[in-house]
């Protein structure tokens, strides 16, 4: 892709980009300036899914702006130090945003000295990244949550999810469904978690607050002592439950293989690395989070994997306009790997706050 002219706009001309990460919705590069020797990450946002690339843009100022106006110091923080959020850089017309005709750009800078990482292999790695998510929240605990642009209508919103997945079984072909009867089998036994959700969505003592909704590892800069320095990619940054962020952890930090193992055997749960993200979100939360909250972490694990079980077997369903797919049938593996994840977090008896 030609990027001479968005860089361009950032003012940068004698550059490098690299593409960069393993994300599986918006393109990223490294790009270098070769004559300030200074490093950026560039990304073209995946309009599929974002229909609004102005509102991503909206929220990360919203939020860029609050911090730099109450000037965020934090408990557990030196005093007086600021919270590092990676806010985009402006074109040289101040806007945060590009749009040309391959879509709509934004840069950040490079944190430096940081890297991130693909898999948790050991449970400090899952207290840091919970600490830091729940550091986020936090932060923004001042902030009225409902200012913020809904990016992606519904999209933690399970009973929706499952409605679409019914549709999906409806609409999709014969064979498909036959040839995944297992996966769907186990979906509609556990309709109780959908049945759960319905009722967190009642109770008052469930608070609704700034949610980061993709706490997957590699969202998490770290520096070289492996510890903690922020979180990344905001394009999901919305009004949310804590037990998509808390979930989505357990959903990506327990088990020692991705979303994308198909040998099933290697799926486990490291308890842990549970204990560690539940510790490492408290670290930062327990003040704000309900009594009743506090019980719910093992639901929020059982509520993000389910839902990521649906998401993958309904795309495979709608023949992967969502996810795509590098091999035939890939979004089933991961939808069986999902469910796989599910009844080993079901088998454990003596987990944290159950
Ligand atoms: P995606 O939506 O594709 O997951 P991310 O925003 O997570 O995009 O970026 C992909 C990868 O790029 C991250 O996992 C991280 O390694 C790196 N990255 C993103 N932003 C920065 C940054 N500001 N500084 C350093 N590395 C970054
Ligand atoms: C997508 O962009 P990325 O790869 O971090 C998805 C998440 C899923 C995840 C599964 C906007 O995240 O919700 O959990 O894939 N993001 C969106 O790997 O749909
Ligand atoms: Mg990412």
């Amino acid at each position: 892709m030609q990027l001479d002219g968005v860089l361009k706009k950032f003012g940068i001309e004698n550059y490098s980009a690299l593409s960069f990460g393993n994300g599986l919705i918006n393109n990223t590069w490294i790009v270098e300036n070769k004559s300030y020797e200074k490093k950026f990450i560039l990304q073209r946002i995946n309009q599929n899914v974002f229909k609004s690339p102005e509102d991503i843009a909206f929220n990360i100022r919203l939020i860029a702006d609050y911090l730099q106006r109450c000037q965020a110091t934090f408990s557990g923080q030196t005093p007086g130090k600021k919270y590092l959020f990676t806010s985009p850089l402006q074109t040289k017309d101040g806007n945060d945003i590009v749009k040309t005709d391959d879509g709509y750009f934004r840069m950040f800078p490079f944190i430096k000295n940081s890297h991130s990482i693909d898999v948790v292999q050991k449970p400090e790695q899952a207290y840091e990244a919970a600490k830091q998510f729940a550091k986020f929240t936090n932060v923004l605990s001042g902030l009225d949550a409902s200012k913020l642009k809904i990016t992606l209508p519904h999209f933690h919103d399970l009973s929706f999810r499952y409605k679409h997945f019914q549709i999906a079984i409806q609409k999709g072909k014969k064979e498909k469904i036959e040839k995944s009867k297992d996966v769907l089998n186990f979906i509609h036994q556990q309709k109780n978690i959908v049945d759960e959700f319905e009722k967190i969505k009642l109770n008052p003592e469930f608070k609704i607050r700034v949610t980061h909704h993709d706490t997957k590892i590699s969202n998490v800069l770290f520096n070289e002592e492996d510890k903690g320095i922020c979180v990344i990619d905001l394009d999901t940054v919305m009004p949310g439950y804590f037990i998509s962020d808390a979930g989505d952890m357990m959903r990506t930090y327990l088990s020692p293989v991705t979303e994308d193992e198909s040998d099933f055997s290697k799926i486990e749960v490291r308890k842990d690395f549970y204990e560690a993200i539940v510790n490492g979100y408290e670290s930062e939360m327990a003040g704000e989070l309900t009594t009743t909250e506090k019980k719910y972490f093992l639901y929020a694990g059982k509520f993000m994997i389910y839902m990521q079980a649906i998401r993958f077997i309904t795309d495979h369903l709608n023949d992967d306009i969502y996810y795509g797919a590098k091999y035939e049938g890939q979004n089933y593996i991961r939808a069986k790997n999902q469910v796989t994840l599910l009844q080993r977090l079901q088998e454990e008896k003596d987990l944290l706050n159950v």
